[in-house]
């Protein structure tokens, strides 16, 4: 078997570990919504990863039901991609445990999410913390996934999933499992924390100032983007001029992602003006771009039968891809099965 006889299938996921932030809707929903219709598109709402730190279980069930109200409104259509929940396909467990196997040791101790979530601290961090990439290798590699949208922060986890399917076909003498291929692209692959440019955004960060959160009323986002950190200057005249000036290039490059441009064609419309001309302009725009998403997650977050409809449907559909694989994947190993 050829790289080239797997069918071109996207596989990707968020999880639900707090409310969905602008840096997943620009990051991963919206890329997630464009990649729809052009080949088969499996989104997951990846519960199993949110438990690898404490989640309270009353809102695990409702964070797991709002990222799938936000695939919803952003445009994902349950006719045209396979919307699920992770722990509604247990193969997702079961290929994980095959993976723990094939990942070595010193792989994980690379992994820099894991080195930053757990700090300090790391011998109190959860096992599944730990083991958290080969899990997200098998949810990819468990559909044969041959593409993968994601942000800049999940590369790590990518290429480490390239790296447990090939040492899979070499020690079992196949080639099983494709090599699956980050897609990373846009203006906003990497969006920072609105309180310190150097940090990525993210759900569960210390303060809400640092995070537009995608069912932030309109008054809420103005006010966040107005006390978002930035240096004096203006901005400049050319895009070259945000190398060094990294919260000033994330408003910049939040604004493209946002209007569907570029960040030079952002730093055209805006040469030179100050913080007090482009802040509320940002703000407008993520207002217009977002109100009309967090109305449409809040309309479906008002009928969770519906989402757990969809969501179960979905998963008998994953089901249907995933089971001969798992399988093929124990004859491979020499697991007996019925
Ligand atoms: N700041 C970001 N910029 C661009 N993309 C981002 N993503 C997350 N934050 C940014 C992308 O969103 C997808 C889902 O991520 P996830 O929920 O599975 O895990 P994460 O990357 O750890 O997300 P968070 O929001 O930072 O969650 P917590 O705080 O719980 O860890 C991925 O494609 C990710 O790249």
């Amino acid at each position: 078997m050829t790289q080239t006889s797997f069918t071109p299938r996207v596989f990707s996921g968020i999880k639900p570990s707090g409310g969905l932030q602008l840096g997943n809707y620009l990051g991963a929903i919206k890329r997630f919504v464009g990649m729809q219709g052009s080949m088969e598109t499996i989104y997951c709402v990846v519960d199993m990863h949110a438990i690898t730190v404490w989640q309270d279980p009353k809102d695990l069930a409702n964070g797991t039901r709002e990222v799938a109200a936000g695939y919803l409104a952003a445009g994902l259509d349950p006719a045209k991609s396979i919307l699920f929940n992770q722990s509604r396909v247990s193969a997702h467990a079961e290929l994980a445990w095959i993976f723990n196997c094939v990942a070595r040791v010193g792989w994980m101790n690379r992994m820099t999410q894991f080195k930053d979530k757990a700090g300090s601290n790391a011998e109190k961090a959860s096992l599944g913390l730990y083991a958290y990439p080969s899990l997200m290798a098998a949810d990819i590699l468990l559909y044969h996934a041959t593409q993968v949208p994601v942000g800049e922060d999940q590369k790590q986890h990518v290429e480490l999933t390239r790296d447990i399917a090939a040492k899979f076909n070499h020690d079992y003498g196949v080639n099983f499992f494709p090599m699956t291929e980050p897609v990373i692209d846009g203006p906003a692959t990497r969006v920072m924390n609105l309180r310190d440019g150097t940090k990525k955004m993210s759900k569960s960060g210390e303060s809400d100032m640092e995070r537009i959160n995608m069912l932030d009323d309109a008054d809420t986002i103005a006010k966040k983007f107005k006390k978002a950190k930035t240096d004096p200057e203006p901005l400049p005249e050319t895009v070259e001029g945000l190398a060094t000036r990294p919260e000033a290039r994330n408003l910049v490059e939040i604004y493209a992602a946002l209007d569907d441009t570029t960040p030079e064609a952002v730093i055209a419309q805006y040469p030179g003006a100050g913080w007090g001309t482009f802040k509320p302009a940002l703000a407008d725009l993520a207002v217009a771009k977002l109100a009309p998403i967090s109305t449409d997650m809040a309309r479906f977050m008002a009928d969770p039968a519906e989402i757990d409809r969809i969501l179960s449907q979905g998963a008998e559909k994953a089901r249907a891809i995933a089971t001969p694989i798992l399988q093929k994947t124990y004859d491979i190993v020499g697991l007996l099965r019925d």
